[in-house]
């Protein structure tokens, strides 16, 4: 049964071990989970990042995402029972939901700061147009958050967090003001790394373990590294965030995971 959430798209980040001695036909195994990841992404909507996992906490992952829970849902499944299921043991997974920040800037936002940080005058024609251009920006990019079509980078990093809610930290007892100022910082520090990293922010309260699932997609591992740090100084991180582990792998075509995976013919 389809089952599509009324905001946002399904993600799944599914990360194996893998022992290839389990398999009967390693070269059929290979060429079979190439078709199923290709047919899976190239469906509209639909995407799969394949990548091998940089040390010993697992070897493969996917993430998988999409409209449908259900095709999601029938995609992971069926693989510990495809041909290469024999050699797959499952080493962690993680379930979201793409989602838009309640704390996105808004038109308003945008006004006020033309007005205070670039000294516009509130009765400027001008400023009306570029509160406009702003909201028309920010609908691309809201839309973008819920729909993502995700850049295919040389490396995904990927780590669950949450807020604390401990007595003399507790993110979910300030009001929305100063939650809503605190993340503006964030989004500061956030910018200055635009182009060089793509951020996907899920939600998973309720759903999995911890508040978010947070992938990075860059070309350059080091980045990784200098985000992640950069924001560790950052009031809602350093004061507010709790981290979950953290995953990074080598993005691959399948057909290159294959080979590393050494079920190549
Ligand atoms: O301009 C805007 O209004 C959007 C700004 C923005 C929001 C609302 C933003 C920008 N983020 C937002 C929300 Mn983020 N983000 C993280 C992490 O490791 C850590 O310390 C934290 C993990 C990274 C690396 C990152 C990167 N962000 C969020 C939320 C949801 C909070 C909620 O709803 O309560 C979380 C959990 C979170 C965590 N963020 C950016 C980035 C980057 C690179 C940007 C700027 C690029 C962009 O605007 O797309």
């Amino acid at each position: 049964m389809p089952t599509v959430p009324s905001q946002g798209w399904g993600v799944l980040h599914l990360f194996f071990h893998f022992r290839r001695a389990m398999l009967e036909d390693p070269v059929h195994a290979g060429g079979d989970f190439i078709q199923r990841i290709t047919e899976l992404d190239g469906r509209e909507g639909y995407q799969v990042i394949a990548f091998s996992v940089l040390g010993q906490k697992a070897d493969l992952g996917l993430m998988v995402l999409g409209p449908d829970l259900d095709v999601l849902d029938a995609f992971a499944t069926e693989l510990p029972n495809s041909p290469l299921g024999a050699g797959l043991v499952p080493a962690a997974s993680y379930v979201s939901l793409t989602e838009t920040s309640e704390y996105t800037s808004t038109g308003e936002d945008e006004r006020a700061r033309l007005v205070s940080e670039e000294g516009m005058d509130p009765d400027d024609p001008e400023l009306e147009a570029r509160v406009q251009a702003f909201d028309q920006r920010m609908a691309t990019y809201v839309e973008h958050k819920l729909h993502p079509n995700l850049p295919r980078t040389r490396v995904i990093g990927f780590y669950p967090m949450s807020k604390r809610r401990l007595p003399d930290a507790n993110w979910y007892e300030l009001d929305f003001a100063e939650r809503k100022r605190l993340m503006g910082g964030h989004a500061r520090v956030g910018r200055g790394y635009r182009g060089r990293v793509t951020q996907l922010i899920t939600g998973s309260t309720g759903l999995d373990d911890w508040e978010w699932g947070v992938t990075l997609l860059t070309d350059d591992p080091a980045t990784l590294k200098e985000i992640v740090y950069e924001m560790r100084f950052d009031e809602v991180s350093a004061r507010y965030a709790e981290f979950g582990p953290f995953v990074t792998g080598l993005v691959m075509e399948p057909d290159a995971l294959v080979r590393r995976l050494g079920l190549s013919p």
